[in-house]
């Protein structure tokens, strides 16, 4: 399709909107905020040591965030991007981030909305003084009613929604090119930023994942960490035709989920970043709010499937902000096979029940 022809962000948002005579408009000038925010990130990634944008925050002082992790300066130049880019509109009646320790509420002098606004700023950090591909995560959510009503102030509690009360989620993918990757609920579509006109414009409409894959992504330095489902299904690709899959599987692992999830989305796969027993006070590396949940959303509304590995993501009840999860994605019957082992009776129990012990053939 020449690119004349291709509809840009805007036009495809009003278009959608078509379909609901009694919207606002605040929905779409949302996205066109967050759109515009991902740009300016964009722009401040492109241009990397030439900035001064690499390194961490605060140089020989180095900040950690909530997280306990050293900030990197586009870390924080990012979260500032956002919060600048989206609370002055009057869509919002809050925000919260990885980067920031509580929810930030709409300052007083902006009109308050009926949404809020999560986000990961800068994920995949530890790329950006590599120049490996990065992405900034987003997901939408209403504002309870009685934020809505009493105009009152947002608490982290009004952030604990399951994944499937998401309105939109999406992500920004700053690689070869800078691709912003939306669902709104109807399906996902992939905008390619113009570079001469500054403008994202639609490259890929209803993305569909295949539903098998031979190709999954894991860090495999974890490996004597992992529960026993989840050995039990790399050991399985990694045996590949020798083994029961009967079939060769390729692993890939880019340390930034933004780039995994795109590279799914395109041609299958599956990810793992699973619960594992490396710290035992955290449930796993990801977390629920503004990474699980918006790329669970993009992947279950392109007949993929996202899991805790035992349960549907979009289903659990989120209970603090910055909750960390474990995260299974993909293609559908690969994730859905991973969650078969995971209900499985785990090794403990097999000793009781011979019976029901491990059918793979590469036991520990
Ligand atoms: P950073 O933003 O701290 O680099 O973390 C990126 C990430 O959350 C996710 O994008 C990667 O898939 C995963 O962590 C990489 O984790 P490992 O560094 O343990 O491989």
């Amino acid at each position: 399709m020449p690119l004349s022809k291709r509809p840009t962000l805007t036009q495809f948002l009003i278009e959608q909107r078509r379909r609901y005579p009694t919207a606002t408009g605040d929905f779409n000038a949302l996205i066109l905020d967050v759109a515009l925010a991902c740009k300016a990130i964009a722009r401040s990634v492109s241009h990397g040591a030439l900035g001064d944008m690499l390194g961490n925050h605060g140089d020989d002082q180095a900040s950690i965030n909530v997280q306990g992790e050293t900030q990197k300066k586009l870390d924080v130049i990012s979260n500032d991007i956002f919060i600048k880019s989206n609370e002055w509109g009057g869509h919002l009646a809050g925000m919260a981030s990885e980067e920031m320790d509580g929810p930030y509420p709409i300052p007083k002098n902006y009109p308050q909305g009926k949404y809020l606004l999560v986000f990961d700023p800068l994920d995949g950090s530890s790329n950006i003084d590599v120049n490996v591909s990065i992405g900034t995560i987003f997901s939408v959510l209403r504002a309870p009613q009685s934020v809505i009503d009493a105009g009152r102030e947002v608490v982290s509690e009004d952030f604990l929604q399951p994944g499937a009360q998401q309105v939109a989620a999406g992500y920004a993918l700053y690689g070869p090119t800078t691709m912003l990757v939306l669902t709104v609920g109807t399906g996902v579509y992939g905008f390619t930023l113009d570079p001469n006109l500054g403008e994202f414009k639609l490259t890929h409409e209803k993305i569909q994942i295949p539903a098998d894959t031979q190709e999954f992504a894991i860090n495999a330095s974890n490996s004597r960490f992992w529960e026993q489902p989840v050995k039990r299904y790399v050991d399985e690709c990694l045996a590949g035709k020798t083994g029961p899959r009967a079939k060769d599987f390729n692993m890939r692992w880019i340390a930034s989920m933004v780039a995994e999830a795109h590279r799914i989305l395109m041609r299958g796969g599956v990810f793992l970043y699973p619960r594992d027993t490396k710290d035992p006070s955290k449930a796993g590396r990801l977390r629920l709010l503004y990474e699980a949940n918006p790329i669970g959303m993009i992947m279950e509304q392109a007949g993929g499937r996202a899991s805790t590995g035992r349960e549907a993501m979009l289903t659990v009840q989120p209970t603090e902000l910055h909750q960390r999860i474990g995260l299974v994605f993909g293609s559908k019957n690969e994730v859905e096979r991973i969650e078969r082992y995971h209900a499985e009776p785990s090794p403990a129990q097999d000793d009781a029940n011979p019976l029901f012990s491990e059918r793979s053939l590469f036991r520990d």
